[in-house]
């Protein structure tokens, strides 16, 4: 396949500063070079330019929303800039607010193709918070509802149309740490949601295998990936780590299964802290759940693999 690394190096949408540095991490921990081992076409469009960190408290229930919009603008047509070109593109975060400009442009993208979109976030946290029920005024807190057309005009308009997305386009995995009125915005709006208290019981295949039950060859799969979601002994490097996490082949059965289905057709790679993080683990551990994206695995196999149906 042929991928487009778009970096976007800002913390703007957290309170944790860090994840900043998050494209540098990737690209030393070898992104760009695992992916064109896997034999794909690999182009690395460099880093976007945006604000600084301000470092301010919240207005109006939005901590920094001139900046988390100005970099949301950058990223949205980044992303649409390589779909137009037929690449697959790999947002390289940067905290997980980016995700509205990525999954806008990858919505309007469907939209134009008449493709079906589907979503897979995969995350400790639900990501559904909006400037009334957040507890931090974090934006990287309030993405999914940034997409379903709840936020401010200015992000929820991005992909041209409100809402970008229907909760039936959205399946979330790993969850385990949701705000309280998170939890009731979740059952109103009817996510389909797979959290820890399932994989424990139910495990990890069988909520890939529900997640991606309806995909077909019309659908485009987008991954947005909170590294966070994996477990913070694998993961250290984190703004916002939760314990009760994906061990790490648990995580890798999640990118496996979804690199099965052979409909991924863009990502997003995000809330990598290497200011936090101990000898570029995370950065390290998130390049070897790519490489499974794009085709690593143990054995020869076939594609779906038969177990899988
Ligand atoms: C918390 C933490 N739910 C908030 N959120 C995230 O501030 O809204 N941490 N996404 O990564
Ligand atoms: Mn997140
Ligand atoms: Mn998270
Ligand atoms: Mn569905």
């Amino acid at each position: 396949m042929d991928l487009s690394l778009i970096g976007a190096p800002t913390d703007v949408g957290a309170s944790v500063p860090g994840c900043r540095l998050g494209p540098g991490g990737l690209r030393i921990a070898g992104i760009g070079t695992a992916l064109a081992a896997l034999g794909h076409d690999v182009e690395d469009v460099g880093d976007l330019v945006g604000p600084p960190n301000p470092r301010l408290s919240p207005v109006d229930g939005y901590r920094h929303l001139p900046e988390v919009t100005a970099w949301n603008i950058a990223v949205r047509d980044a992303v649409a800039d390589a779909l137009h070109r037929g690449r697959l593109p790999i947002l390289l975060g940067g905290d997980h607010s980016l995700a509205v400009g990525s999954i806008s442009a990858v919505a309007r993208h469907c939209r134009a193709e008449g493709r079906r979109l589907l979503v897979v976030w995969v995350d400790a946290h639900a990501d559904i918070n909006t400037a009334t029920m957040t507890p931090s005024g974090n934006i990287h807190g309030m993405p999914v509802a940034c997409l379903l057309g709840f936020g401010p005009e200015i992000l929820t308009g991005l992909s041209g149309q409100v809402p970008a997305l229907t909760p039936a386009d959205v399946h979330q995995v790993g969850l385990r740490r949701v705000d309280a009125g998170e939890k009731r915005f979740l059952v109103e709006q009817g996510l389909s949601v797979y959290d820890m208290r399932f994989i424990d019981e139910v495990g990890m295949r069988e909520a890939l295998r529900r997640a991606l039950a309806d995909v077909d060859e019309n659908t485009h799969v987008h991954l947005s990936l909170d590294v966070d979601f994996v477990d913070p002994a694998v993961a250290p490097g984190v703004g916002t780590p939760v314990v009760g996490g994906p061990t790490y082949r648990e995580a890798q059965l999640c990118m496996e299964m979804i690199a099965d289905t052979g409909r991924l057709r863009s990502l997003d790679v995000v809330e990598v802290n290497p200011a936090l993080d101990v000898r570029n683990t995370t950065s390290t551990l998130a390049v070897d759940l790519v490489e499974s994206l794009f085709g690593k695995s143990t054995l020869l196999r076939m594609t779906p693999h038969p177990s899988a149906t």
